[in-house]
């Protein structure tokens, strides 16, 4: 039976108690820390009951699972998600009201568990939900690492880094699970041993091991008991290994197993859609990967004997290819564990896995050299130069005399191992993230493979759970949305074309632009306490928060802000809507031209706002250390969305689906979700500017493209480059942006130059920005776009994308929690 959150009377009475067992005070004199922990085990308590419920339906109903293989699950903070799908948020509120105690700094002291970098980790966070949800069994298995993505320091306008100790302090929602301990084995080398039925046997020696322990995190769905496991892995020596033992041994493999675990899952790399190609980060690929598909193959022979049918029960998802080991470690343990042939193995493998595709950008596609693969995962190199023979040869098959195709699809090829191609050849289902994405794919990115395999290839357009980024982000327009419709876009986001009946409707759209300026005003006190800049809530708040990308554009917009601010100090009477242009981005350590766009926008910043000639009309604020946690607030407060990149490159965006959920309208290019955005939408509710993908891909394929006679042929361009270069914005080092430049001219050398058409889309953007500002001043006009955006949102909850996996990929039965 669901058990469900007590009252607020009792949860009083449970919080001044747990303060006094855990803390030994009386509340009055508990910090807020303390009492923060104090919550999270009162919640935790009606967790842990359901949790427990749930795996009992597990081991009587039996179902398919599936795994969720992801390096990065951003998940962001737990206590206030578990109490709203526990449905006692209010509750505590209340209860912590009572107690003088506000919820918000309670919540405040929870670490945001930054295990992702970007769109990639958060999506599998949202899965997640939706899973737990829709009550379909389901594992999340990723990496426990001690510092996760970096915090974000702004000084003098530079990105510093700041390690995020995230495990300081004892974390209160995860488990450890010794009991589902598993070694994992590292480098060393292969023995044949020739069987007396004829069939070898190879043997892996003199390798290092790990032990990997697992630490499961409770994954609660919306008001229906079900709490499913994310499993994240640890790593410990296999002997703990004692210095002062002069006992006979090998001294130095202890060592270096040692060395070995310390470093394992000690930090995430902090590259999106970026490839670093450490030697670490492929131990961590196959720590993560071996340990999971370990647990998940116990578990089921824990019921099963026949090791064939695991397809039956067991389907792995690889979120990208980073875990794309999960082929060939299936495979090898298949064959060495469970004494399978190749044929046997490959069958079932091939029906327990399946690859989603993120990026088309080239720089994401992983690419290991062929020698330290081999070095570290030898018998695993075995198997995959078998699956690299094999597939060659079905390709040729297919294909006669076609070698040329052959080499640009082979596994093993250039001295590499291509993963993506590793996981389309086993995969019996390969996704993109948006419809747009995928007909790239097929058409373009991995053509080659979709002639080869047409029926693997299916889209999955991303989404985002609704709980969090309403309910939990923006409890005001959640409770009115609720009195205006109910309760059934909860869990069924489509619902919300319900409110079209008020879009029309003055005293409605009132209300919800009073619940706007309001999470404005929240918003402005964020940022004036964490950046000591003043914003009018009156104005227009303009937001594009993301990964620092280039081809995300950031560049773009500040140059477009650059330009409005030449507009209005040439004409100080010009009609301008007064407007707060909003940034937040982490830029990855090493990426240099990143870096220097966030130096950029906060030197523009510095510019602007200390203006006092423009009246104010235009701020900029770049908000430093974005994360889950403040951009649900960010996302809340938006009057203007931002989903700029060059058409084509970006796969789907999640941020545009968490703008719309929130009421603020768009302005972007048709790329990714963004085009599913406009269908939904109509061209009414929504700005859009810019090449096509297809006008992007024939002048990167025809390389035409030159930035120079753009400049030439616009002045108000070339205005702004200048700038970029004349220390308008730079007075001590006037060359201090001359690397943004030249990246988008490149006058001095060969070098491609404005590999993302900014200055392409440059005046296309400005024009439709103008629209923006026209339709802002008529107030209703812009309130009825604002609730249209909100009432379209229907397809972009998490829970459709997840329903679509489950109808088309996995076959998962839900569970009955009865
Ligand atoms: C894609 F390849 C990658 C990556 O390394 N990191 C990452 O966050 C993103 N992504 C895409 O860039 C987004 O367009 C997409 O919405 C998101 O993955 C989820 O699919």
């Amino acid at each position: 039976m669901k058990r469900q959150m007590p009252s607020t009377r009792e949860i009083e009475q449970e919080i001044v108690g747990r303060v006094k067992t855990m803390f030994r005070k009386d509340f009055e004199m508990a910090t807020k820390e303390e009492i923060y922990r104090a919550c999270a085990e009162v919640v935790n308590d009606v967790v842990i009951d359901n949790w427990l419920t749930t795996q009992k339906s597990f081991v009587q109903q039996d179902p398919k699972c599936v795994y969720y293989m992801s390096m990065e699950f951003l998940i962001g903070r737990l206590l206030g998600n578990n109490m709203i799908n526990m449905r006692g948020y209010t509750e505590v509120m209340d209860a912590l009201d009572e107690l003088g105690v506000d919820i918000n700094e309670v919540e405040d002291q929870e670490p945001d568990p930054a295990l992702g970098n970007g769109g990639l980790g958060r999506l599998a966070a949202c899965f997640l939900d939706s899973l737990a949800t829709l009550q379909y069994p389901a594992y999340g298995c990723g990496i426990r690492y001690h510092y996760g993505m970096f915090k974000q320091k702004i000084e003098d306008g530079y990105q510093q880094e700041v390690p995020d100790n995230w495990l300081q302090t004892r974390y209160p929602f995860e488990l450890q699970r010794t009991e589902y301990e598993f070694e994992v084995r590292f480098g060393g080398w292969v023995r044949y041993d020739s069987q007396p039925d004829g069939t070898t046997k190879y043997i892996h020696e003199g390798y290092n091991a790990v032990i990997a322990t697992p630490y499961d995190l409770p994954v609660t769905g919306f008001d229906n008991g079900m709490v499913n496991t994310l499993m994240i892995w640890d790593a410990k020596p296999k002997e703990v290994f004692r210095l002062d033992s002069f006992e006979k041994g090998d001294y130095s493999r202890a060592v270096e197993d040692m060395n070995l675990a310390r470093n394992l899952t000690e930090v995430l790399y902090p590259n999106d859609n970026h490839i670093q190609g450490k030697e670490l980060r492929l131990k961590q690929q196959y720590f993560f990967v071996s340990a999971s598909i370990q647990r998940a193959l116990a578990k089921y022979l824990r019921y099963h004997k026949d090791i064939k049918k695991l397809p039956e029960k067991v389907v792995f998802q690889m979120n990208d290819t980073h875990p794309t080991l999960t082929v060939a470690e299936l495979m090898r343990i298949l064959m060495d564990v469970h004494g399978l042939g190749w044929d046997e193995a490959w069958e079932i493998t091939t029906h327990c896995v399946a690859y989603t595709n993120h990026t088309i950008m080239s720089e994401a596609l992983e690419k290991w050299p062929q020698d330290i693969f081999k070095r570290l995962l030898p018998r695993v190199f075995m198997i995959v130069e078998e699956i690299n023979r094999r597939f060659c040869d079905e390709i040729r098959a297919k294909f006669p005399g076609d070698e040329d195709r052959v080499h640009r699809m082979a596994i093993l090829a250039d001295d590499q191992v291509k993963m993506a191609h590793m996981a389309i050849a086993a995969s019996y289902s390969v996704n993109g993230v948006a419809a747009l994405h995928t007909e790239i794919l097929k058409n373009v990115s991995l053509h080659d493979f979709y002639e080869m395999y047409p029926e693997k290839f299916n889209n999955k357009t991303n989404g985002i759970t609704q709980r969090r980024f309403l309910m939990h982000g923006n409890y005001k327009l959640s409770d009115w949305v609720i009195k205006k419709i109910g309760r059934g876009w909860i869990t069924d986001l489509s619902q919300m074309k319900k409110l079209e009946s008020f879009v029309d409707d003055k005293k409605s759209l009132d209300e919800f632009m009073a619940i706007k300026l309001d999470n404005k005003k929240r918003l402005a006190k964020y940022i004036w306490e964490h950046n000591g800049i003043e914003v009018d809530p009156n104005s227009i708040f303009d937001v594009q928060v993301k990964r620092l990308h280039e081809y995300k554009r950031q560049l773009l917009n500040i140059l477009h802000v650059m330009y409005l601010y030449n507009q209005i100090k040439e004409n100080p009477e010009m009609d301008f809507y007064p407007t707060t242009f909003i940034f937040g981005a982490k830029a990855s350590a090493g990426y240099e031209n990143a870096k220097l766009i966030i130096k950029l926008i906060n030197n523009v910043a510095a510019v602007i706002n200390n203006d006092k000639s423009i009246d104010d009309k235009i701020k900029v604020v770049f908000i430093e250390d974005y994360r889950v946690s403040n951009a649900e607030w960010i996302f809340a407060a938006a009057d203007v969305s931002e989903q700029i990149s060059t058409a084509s490159k970006e796969a789907s965006g999640t941020g545009n689906m968490k703008f719309m959920l929130n009421g603020a309208v768009t302005i972007g290019t048709m790329d990714g979700a963004n085009v599913e955005m406009y269908q939904e939408l109509g061209g009414e509710n929504i700005y859009i500017f810019g090449m096509s993908s297809d006008e992007v891909i024939a002048h990167e394929k025809n390389n035409d493209y030159n930035p120079v006679d753009v400049m030439n042929g616009n002045h108000h361009i070339q205005k702004v480059l200048q700038q970029l270069v004349n220390g308008n914005y730079s007075i001590d080092n006037p060359e201090l942006f001359r690397p943004l430049y030249n990246s988008l001219l490149n006058t001095q050398c060969t070098a491609k130059a404005d590999t993302y058409f900014v200055l392409k889309d440059f005046a296309s953007y400005c024009e439709t920005y103008e629209k923006i500002q026209e339709a802002y001043k008529d107030k209703y006009k812009w309130a009825k776009m604002a609730l249209e955006n909100v009432a379209h949102v229907g397809k972009f909850s998490s829970d459709r994308t997840i329903q679509e996996y489950v109808d088309d990929i996995w076959h998962l039965d839900k569970l009955d929690l009865k």
